[in-house]
């Protein structure tokens, strides 16, 4: 069987092209403020591999639709039934035409046999110069379906639906710049009642589509837990000759290969959710700090008193007591593990990064981090902007203002608090590696 097809038409610069984008999931599609941005009608693809899954088409926005319904009616009177033939005939007979450039170009995949989506603002009033573009898709008879976006802050909904309900039979709100995966989903299933014999397909897609999310967590997941381990024993060696290499140099040198491996690691997962080219504003996610900053430890890092309290929890020699701690019982705190603050705050906290060794008379060594803290923050960090993207639509075009929560995602601290210990210590197995992607897997 050959794919599902849809035609997605409208006025001019009601998010057509903002609705093909979402769907297929394709940061390419063209969008812009002005009308008349799409100007030739062109198919986006969702696809498995290389089989298609559904087609999209995008087109201009109706020019000139009175004369069209004009022209239309001018044929005489047809019965109900050679209505869609009509149509067909407008386009063998007056296309490529430049008075119906546009109305051409949206109602070529239209009598080809594509499904129609028809897109409204339902942010503003209905008026009446609506109406012939209606009543030019009624001719088709194809499966339709009414979407309502809402490009202003206003709601004309219960209006659009007096109208649209004449016309349409399903009606479905769609954001396509606010929506997420789950609305994506949504759509899909009102779509399951454009034609019955596109059930299974329809179905079938939506599980398709479910599994690869899936999968693009998990993808993520491993990722991030990859990075953060590798970051936290990375080690930088460098040979010197005759003059020892500056020590605040060295210092400044192995943050740089670090935030280097941060900045990869973001760029990969733009990369898994299909997004290479949408621009990210990380000032109002607060990720533009350097990782190793104060602010940023102030965002993202745990607390000193919570530090203390985990990495004591993960040696073997503490008891039953701090387990209430943890519960948020802090001040046990002081009592428990009053010793250890001391001992462990001489390695926390920006400045105390690594060791630097000098092996030798020519090699120099730095790291691996020695601050229990980073690896708190570079996870949540992480986590910040995979979920950042996860709800992301592939219709933003411009700078994508980011806003975090201020709740740290972390939770299982301890558990989290043992592998990260392990990774810096280079002693992590495959298990503790697969425990870590599933914690991973549960926040995003
Ligand atoms: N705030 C907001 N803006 C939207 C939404 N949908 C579209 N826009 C904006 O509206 C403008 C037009 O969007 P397009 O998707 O290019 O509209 P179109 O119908 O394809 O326009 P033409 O191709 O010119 O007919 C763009 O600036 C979009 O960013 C939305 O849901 N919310
Ligand atoms: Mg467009």
């Amino acid at each position: 069987m050959s794919h599902l097809k849809f035609v997605v038409v409208g006025h001019p610069n009601k998010g057509k092209s903002s609705i093909v984008a979402t769907l297929t999931q394709n940061e390419s599609v063209a969008i812009g403020p002005r009308p008349g941005t799409t100007t030739k009608a062109r198919s986006f693809y969702l696809k498995r591999g290389d089989e298609v899954l559904y087609e999209l088409i995008d087109t201009p926005g109706f020019q000139r639709p009175k004369r069209l319904l004009e022209w239309l009616k001018a044929q005489g009177e047809v019965s109900a039934n050679k209505r869609p033939k009509l149509l067909e005939k407008f386009v063998q007979s007056e296309c490529p035409s430049e008075i119906f450039h546009d109305e051409c170009e949206l109602l070529r995949p239209i009598v080809e046999g594509a499904a129609i989506l028809y897109v409204v603002d339902a942010s503003k009033p209905y008026s009446s110069k609506f109406e012939a573009e209606m009543e030019i898709l009624r001719y088709a008879a194809r499966p339709s379906m009414a979407i309502l976006n809402y490009i202003g802050e206003e709601d004309y909904t219960k209006e659009w639906q007096a109208v649209l309900r004449q016309y349409f039979s399903i009606i479905k709100p769609f954001n396509p710049l606010k929506a997420s995966f789950s609305d994506h989903i949504d759509l899909l299933w009102a779509l399951k009642h454009i034609a019955i014999e596109w059930n299974e397909s329809i179905e079938r897609i939506i599980s398709y589509l479910q599994k690869h999310r899936q999968q693009q967590k998990e993808q993520i997941a491993s990722l991030i837990s990859n990075t953060v381990c590798e970051i936290l024993s990375f080690k930088l060696k460098k040979s010197y000759h005759l003059t020892k290499p500056n020590e605040e140099q060295l210092r400044l040198e192995f943050q740089a290969a670090i935030e280097q491996k941060e900045q990869d690691l973001f760029k990969e997962i733009k990369e898994i959710l299909g997004f290479r080219k949408l621009p990210l504003d990380l000032d109002l996610a607060n990720l533009n700090y350097s990782l190793f900053s104060k602010e940023s430890e102030e965002i993202f890092g745990l607390s000193k008193e919570k530090i203390v309290l985990l990495l004591t929890l993960t040696s073997a020699a503490t008891g039953g007591a701090i387990d209430l701690a943890v519960g948020g019982h802090s001040l046990l705190l002081g009592t428990v593990i009053g010793g250890a603050v001391g001992f462990i705050g001489a390695n926390y906290g920006y400045g105390k990064l690594s060791e630097i060794n000098f092996i030798g008379a020519t090699t120099v060594e730095v790291g691996p981090i020695e601050d229990p803290n980073i690896g708190f923050i570079l996870l949540n960090r992480a986590i910040a902007f995979a979920r950042l993207l996860l709800e992301t639509s592939h219709a933003h075009r411009e700078k994508k203002e980011l806003a975090i929560s201020d709740e740290s995602p972390l939770k299982e601290l301890k558990k989290f608090a043992s592998i990260l210990k392990k990774c810096q210590k280079s002693s992590v197995n495959s298990s503790d590696k697969e425990k870590f992607a599933q914690l991973l897997l549960e926040l995003l």
